[in-house]
């Protein structure tokens, strides 16, 4: 796959603020497009797309709402569709809740999968206590299912938790986002020591059913680790036992050995259904010395 097929899409105010360091951190491995209403989140990218939702004389939340935001977004597709032409892999990043991101999320969404790429959604939701936000973001989170192939929910709740623990601002859980953004750009660009290319990513996008994405780093030696790091993710609670689908990409230092890589895969994929479809990827990442990152998509669940 080249860098040009993999574009990773930022909607709404959180979305961008995510796509944008995303994309940063992947270097020249993918395009990135900002979509927003906001004048503030489609700046400071100087190689990225943009697809204004609104006129230019409205600086600031001009799609507030998120049928007005489906509504411009839809009138931005023949422009998204030039954007769209090459690219084979979507991976769209939104909050949801406002207006930007929740109308306009599912809508360009809708867009990539019928030019043809398969589109990977991460949709943070709300704090619960914002009980409008929240309703809001639930249907939001229903279409975008409906028109993505995988949706992975990401709890803006327990992303707060850690960031507190972490003494961070909340905001900067888009670390966790941008390994997994870049673990999955390079699972699908680079040469490794076993290969995943897009037809083991659309096997297991085709299952049926939840998906979620779990991303751990830890000592090679330390697999159980390594494991444990992975189940702190900031995710939407969602129990993998039964997924059925499971693509599971580990990455290491000059000195993994294939022993490891083994050791960490049926670490990871042992809660999983027995039937379950596992793929793997590995590869060799230098800067990586004697740690290991794993980065998995499962899909399937019930
Ligand atoms: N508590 C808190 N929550 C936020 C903040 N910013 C974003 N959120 C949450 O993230 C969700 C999406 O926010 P944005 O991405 O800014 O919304 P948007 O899509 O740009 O929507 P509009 O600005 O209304 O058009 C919201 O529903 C909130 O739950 C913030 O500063 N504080
Ligand atoms: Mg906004």
């Amino acid at each position: 796959m080249e860098a040009s097929q993999i574009l990773i899409a930022g909607v709404g105010g959180l979305g961008c603020a995510w796509a944008k360091k995303a994309y940063e951190k992947c270097g020249k491995g993918a395009d990135v497009v900002l979509i927003d209403a906001d004048d503030s989140s489609l700046s400071g990218c100087e190689s990225a797309h943009v697809l204004r939702l609104g006129h230019t004389l409205d600086s600031v939340g001009c799609a507030a709402l998120p049928p007005l935001a489906e509504q411009r977004m839809r009138g931005l597709a023949p422009l998204a569709r030039t954007i769209l032409e090459d690219v084979e892999l979507v991976v769209l990043l939104v909050g949801l809740g406002g207006g930007s991101g929740t109308g306009a999320g599912h809508e360009f969404a809708r867009q990539a999968r019928q030019s043809g790429a398969v589109v990977l959604s991460v949709a943070a939701l709300p704090f619960e206590v914002q009980e409008t936000r929240s309703k809001i973001a639930a249907e939001g989170l229903e279409r975008l299912q409906h028109n993505a192939h995988i949706t992975v929910q990401l709890s803006l709740e327990r992303l707060a938790r850690q960031a507190r623990e972490k003494g961070t601002a909340w905001q900067m859980g888009a670390e966790w986002i941008e390994d997994l953004v870049d673990g999955l750009v390079r699972t699908l660009l680079r040469m490794g020591l076993i290969n995943l290319d897009l037809m083991d990513l659309r096997a297991i996008v085709d299952n049926e059913g939840g998906a979620t994405m779990l991303v751990g780093v830890g000592r090679a030696d330390d697999p159980e680790g390594i494991l444990n790091s992975a189940m702190m993710a900031p995710l939407a609670e969602l129990d993998v036992g039964g997924a059925k689908g499971c693509l599971i990409q580990i990455e290491g230092g000059l000195g993994m050995t294939i022993g490891q890589v083994e050791t960490v895969a049926s670490m990871f994929t042992a809660a999983l259904d027995v039937d379950a479809q596992v793929i793997l990827g590995a590869r060799v990442s230098e800067d990586l010395h004697d740690s290991i990152r794993v980065v998995t998509l499962l899909s399937g669940i019930e």
